[in-house]
């Protein structure tokens, strides 16, 4: 079966997540990603948070399938012809190092696109946008979600901004990337010509954090906020979106509930996120036996809820004493009312569901001495099926890519002397 990106070559100078995680989707795509590492060390990430002594690393393993290896200092002559090359017969360019890294070895947008290949799309993740005040500094994932809002919205009100387990800064950048790079490449079908795709970490945690923004301006124009906590508990909003715990952040008022596990201490993670969906609500009054309040006017509207909201998770929530959050959430699927597990990271490794739809998956690599967990394109097709395949060794492939390019063995050794590769 063809692939969508069959035919499309990448040169991925990226580093740590926020690149890698692009150019591996583009992989599963398809696409044929080389990755030009740093001769001796490579992606810094190989050997962080190491699980086998000297091997690479799960968060190295788990960014960088799909690609091929190889190592080039491109900041010696030959390193810097070798790349020439690459980049005259490449579609795209994907990095993510310091604001001006790429300048400062002689590859400027400027440079590439106009003296070397007008077609190639150049596309970069840094973490704040160009012309931005910040756009010199550098960032890792928890800062992007300091400065995109999402830690100043997450936690509760009582506590410390939070960040988030998911990877907002990082991986979510990178999806916007390849976002970018797949309509920079439908554009170049028209014009013929590429493009640079910039995308700021900071703008795409923004983008994720559009709602809260939304409550900024709800607040500002009416100083309510009626699906937070906070009026019921006589907390002051204040002049800016607050954190909102685990308040339902779309416009359905939602909240964590504990289930058996969790009110017996044997399992942290037994929760059910339980929500108030407006129009369920005859429903969820049948369902946690509460039919009178399907016309009480104290409680059959959103706003005569407003006030009381708490009070409902809390006699809700002492209906589940008796019930895991599986057996909770059917429980709630029966009538219809949105709810879902807290599901922990052991759970969704071993998910039955997950491993069947081939999202968490079992590479095979030849140095690690087994399989590792990874997951695969969270996006399915009906006319693709993608293929992990492992991570590359550090510069597994640089004869082949080199070969590929019209050198020959003997130009290999002699580049090699002069540590370029
Ligand atoms: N050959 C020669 N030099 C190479 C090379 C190669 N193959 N690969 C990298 N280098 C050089 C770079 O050119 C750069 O050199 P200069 O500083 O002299 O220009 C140097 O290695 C290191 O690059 P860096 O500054 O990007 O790396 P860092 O570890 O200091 O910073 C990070 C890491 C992520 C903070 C920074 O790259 C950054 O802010 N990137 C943009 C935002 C981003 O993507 N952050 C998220 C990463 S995932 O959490």
């Amino acid at each position: 079966m063809t692939k969508a990106l069959d035919g499309i070559k990448i040169i991925d100078m990226t580093h740590v997540q926020a690149g890698p995680a692009c150019t591996q989707m583009l992989g599963f795509f398809g696409a044929d990603v080389i990755k030009v590492e740093l001769p001796g060390a490579g992606d810094v990430t190989r050997g962080w948070l190491r699980d086998i002594e000297g091997k690479d690393s799960l968060y190295f393993t788990m960014f960088n399938g799909n690609k091929r290896s190889i190592t080039l200092n491109t900041k010696t002559p030959d390193g810097k012809e070798i790349l020439e090359k690459l980049i005259k017969s490449a579609d795209i360019l994907v990095e993510n190092f310091a604001p001006g890294a790429m300048d400062r070895m002689g590859f400027s947008w400027e440079r590439i696109h106009n003296e070397l290949n007008p077609r190639l799309i150049m596309a970069s993740v840094k973490g704040y946008a160009e012309g931005h005040a910040n756009e010199s500094y550098k960032v890792f994932e928890n800062v992007a979600q300091c400065s995109g809002g999402a830690a100043a919205t997450t936690g509760f009100w009582d506590g410390p901004p939070l960040v988030s387990g998911a990877a907002l800064g990082d991986s979510n950048s990178g999806m916007h990337l390849c976002i970018g790079i797949l309509a920079a490449l439908q554009q170049r079908h028209n014009t013929g010509k590429g493009q640079k795709v910039a995308v700021a970490m900071q703008e795409a945690v923004l983008n994720l954090a559009r709602i809260k923004l939304r409550d900024q301006q709800r607040l500002e124009l009416t100083g309510r906020l009626d699906e937070y906590p906070h009026g019921e508990l006589g907390i002051p909003l204040g002049d800016s979106t607050p954190r909102g715990g685990n308040a339902g952040g779309g416009g359905q008022p939602g909240w964590m509930l504990k289930c058996k596990g969790a009110w017996d201490g044997s399992d942290p993670d037994d929760y059910v996120y339980f929500t108030l969906q407006a129009n369920a609500w005859d429903k969820i009054c049948t369902r946690i036996n509460k039919p009178e309040w399907v016309t009480d006017p104290e409680y059959n509207t959103f706003e005569a809820r407003r006030d009381k909201q708490l009070k409902i998770f809390a006699y809700v929530e002492s209906l589940l004493k008796n019930m895991d959050k599986h057996e909770v959430t059917k429980w709630a699927a029966e009538y219809d009312i949105p709810c879902g597990p807290v599901m922990s990271m052991k759970e969704l490794a071993y998910d039955p569901s997950l491993r069947k739809l081939k999202t968490i998956v079992e590479v095979e690599h030849k140095d690690r001495g087994g399989k590792y967990l990874t997951i695969s394109s969270p996006i399915k097709f009906s006319g693709m099926d993608i293929d992990v395949r492992p991570a590359p060794l550090l510069g597994e492939h640089t004869d082949e890519v080199l070969k590929e390019l019209g050198y020959s063995d003997a130009d290999i050794t002699r580049i090699r002397g002069n540590k370029a590769l």
